[in-house]
């Protein structure tokens, strides 16, 4: 059994920013899972922005040792900066605003619809996704295609688990995410910014791949509400309007979903939006990124890689398509 370990460092945790007894509640259910083996996290000084040690983390187990090339091994995002520089429009378009508001969010009890094209449709609720499969830490790149980008060492387990306990169909090509949209809790649901619920999509091959990781927390705690509570996704070679937060259910069809960012604006967010420096938005370049957390609104911009970084993982998944039509 592997569980975070206390070196010393003192980051700010869930608990400096949520009410004690919301935390005391959480901290429980994250130790229950450390306590079942459920829960592999390599822990560290993640707020002190530390390189992550590939050899530390491949210990873990075989399966991140699988990926230990996919590890980004960049700078870690300090946890403040993580938490506190949001997009999550059902709280406000400000990236503050969810830090500051999605305290309403309640994330107990949650559940997951698994509908449409799939063998065993039904209800998941948040106590069997956590137990469905081993987590693990997955240190991705976030890059937001509004020209930002983070590091981020999330708590999770590939989708593709999931999917495959399920058994979708043949005829089902695509995996539709849909998150909550209360209007009761998030104050922006109902604004006319976007439209509600947040939805998003991937290919069947895509939600497949190992790197897409149903996640459940992020530097060895459960997930902040701002960070998209209890469970959202996380897909590192595409934008990251692409990984839906608090997501309600999980649909399997033949269509290609209609996703919010594409409903609002097709020409400037198409389905795929991989990750491209060569394939420009149309109002700004994408060729280059600003890290969060390194050198403030001046920090020198640094070059944004194909896919991410991801290539050699992903890139076979795009072979033989125009990827500035399917962008
Ligand atoms: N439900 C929902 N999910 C969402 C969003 C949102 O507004 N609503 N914003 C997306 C965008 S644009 C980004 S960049 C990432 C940000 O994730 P983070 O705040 O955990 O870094 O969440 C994505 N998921
Ligand atoms: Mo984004």
């Amino acid at each position: 059994m592997l569980i975070r370990q206390d070196n010393g460092f003192h980051h700010p945790v869930a608990s400096d920013i949520t009410p004690p007894q919301v935390y005391a509640q959480r901290r429980g259910f994250l130790q229950q899972l450390a306590t079942t083996g459920l829960l592999a996290t390599a822990g560290g000084a993640w707020g002190q922005s530390a390189v992550p040690r590939p050899g530390k983390l491949a210990a873990l187990n075989s399966t991140v040792a699988n990926f230990a090339g996919a590890q980004a091994t960049d700078n870690i995002t300090p946890y403040k900066n993580a938490s506190t520089y949001n997009n999550f429009y059902e709280f406000g378009t400000d990236k503050a605003d969810p830090a500051e508001n999605a305290h309403t969010l309640k994330t107990r009890p949650w559940s997951v619809d698994i509908e449409g094209m799939v063998k065993k449709p039904g209800v998941l609720n948040l106590e069997d996704l956590l137990k469905l499969s081993p987590m693990e830490e997955r240190i991705y790149r976030l890059r937001c295609v509004e020209g930002w980008s983070m590091v981020i060492p999330w708590v999770g387990y590939s989708l593709s688990e999931l999917i495959k306990k399920v058994e979708p169909l043949g005829s089902a090509k695509f995996v539709e995410f849909v998150t909550l949209a209360d209007p009761k809790t998030m104050p922006y649901v109902g604004s006319r910014v976007l439209s509600w619920p947040y939805i998003e999509g991937l290919r069947m091959d895509e939600a497949m791949h190992p790197l897409t990781l149903l996640t459940f927390g992020m530097y060895g705690e459960v997930l902040p509400n701002q960070n998209g509570a209890p469970v959202r996704v996380t897909v590192p070679w595409k934008y990251g309007f692409k990984s839906g937060k608090s997501i309600v259910k999980i649909r399997f069809t033949d269509k290609q979903p209609l996703t919010a960012w594409n409903k609002a604006a097709a020409n400037e967010y198409g389905f795929y939006s991989n990750v491209n420096p060569n394939v420009d938005h149309p109002r700004w370049s994408q060729a280059t990124e600003r890290r969060i957390g390194e050198g403030g609104l001046f920090a020198k911009k640094i070059k944004t890689l194909m896919f991410n970084g991801y290539e050699p993982q992903v890139g076979q998944l795009y072979a033989g398509m125009d990827l500035a039509k399917n962008f």
